[in-house]
């Protein structure tokens, strides 16, 4: 365990190291989001310390805010709503062979995928009520929308947007940072738990506590963001509870963050955010 976490934690801070230099250079492809965004605390909240977080979105009006939340695990996968204060007010189980992975709401419906069933659980958005199993090849790690596609992450460099309508996929882009030192492209393997933000892909990059701001026209990483300070301390050294959760609040303008059975669910808003209500 420990020689895992060393590892991760090597990982974390040789993208970070590379990557660091660059980061007020870039442009953020037509995002009202600035090339560099910081993060300020604003909020913790009760999470399910049993829930495998897998996949994380925000459902409900700004004043009456409550997540979805995609759990993993054999016999343990579950879609849920669930409240800001962490209570679970709604749960639909998985079958016991399907590991529950990311998820999305386009259309009224939420798409739930797994991580090597290769089955997308298609549900109502307002009951939760179970419609129809769409089938994709490959594995399934994260899943977003922007208004009309799904965007998902197979835990490879890939990003795919696919149809809603029957889950093929539509177009790819591979996700990458220019090397300042070679110039290369250098690929950022391990994309996980996604959330579609003033037209970027946020994505986590499973086993690190970073998360990459993508352009999705073209697949760079505009901003590397560390969230090694929110690890909860009884989730620290343990390679499976790893941070695993983004979901935006449009209306409010808010980020939650949380992870793999970790006990606290934070709240951030953009601190140099200029669509927030008071900013310059
Ligand atoms: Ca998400």
């Amino acid at each position: 365990m420990r020689r895992a976490a060393r590892l991760a934690a090597l990982w974390t801070a040789a993208l970070f190291a590379l990557f660091a230099p660059q980061l007020s250079a870039e442009q953020s492809g037509g995002s009202p989001l600035p090339a560099r965004v910081t993060l300020t605390p604003a909020g913790r909240y009760p999470h399910d310390a049993d829930s495998f977080c897998q996949g994380l979105f925000c459902g409900g009006a700004d004043g009456a805010l409550f997540f979805y939340e995609s759990a993993g695990r054999y016999g343990r996968s579950a879609m849920k709503r669930v409240s800001l204060d962490g209570k679970t007010l709604e749960k639909k189980k998985l079958p016991r062979k399907f590991f529950g992975e990311g998820a999305a709401a386009l259309d009224g419906k939420i798409f739930q995928i797994t991580w090597l069933e290769e089955t997308c659980f298609v549900y109502d958005e307002k009951t939760l009520r179970p419609l129809e199993r769409l089938s994709y090849k490959g594995e399934g790690w994260g899943l977003t929308e922007n208004g009309a596609e799904l965007i998902m992450s197979d835990g490879t460099d890939r990003i795919t947007f696919r149809s809603p309508a029957d889950f093929k996929p539509i177009r790819e882009i591979r996700v990458f940072r220019t090397n300042p030192k070679t110039g290369r492209r250098d690929p950022i393997p391990r994309l996980n738990e996604l959330e579609w933000i003033d037209g970027e892909i946020w994505a986590n990059i499973f086993e690190t506590t970073l998360i990459a701001r993508i352009d999705p026209a073209t697949g760079e990483v505009i901003q590397l963001l560390d969230f090694a300070r929110y690890v909860p301390e009884t989730c620290k050294g343990d390679p499976e509870k790893v941070l695993n959760g983004i979901a935006w609040d449009r209306a409010g303008r808010r980020l939650f963050i949380t992870g793999k059975e970790w006990p606290v669910l934070y709240e951030l808003t953009i601190e140099n955010d200029p669509l927030k209500k008071g900013a310059e």
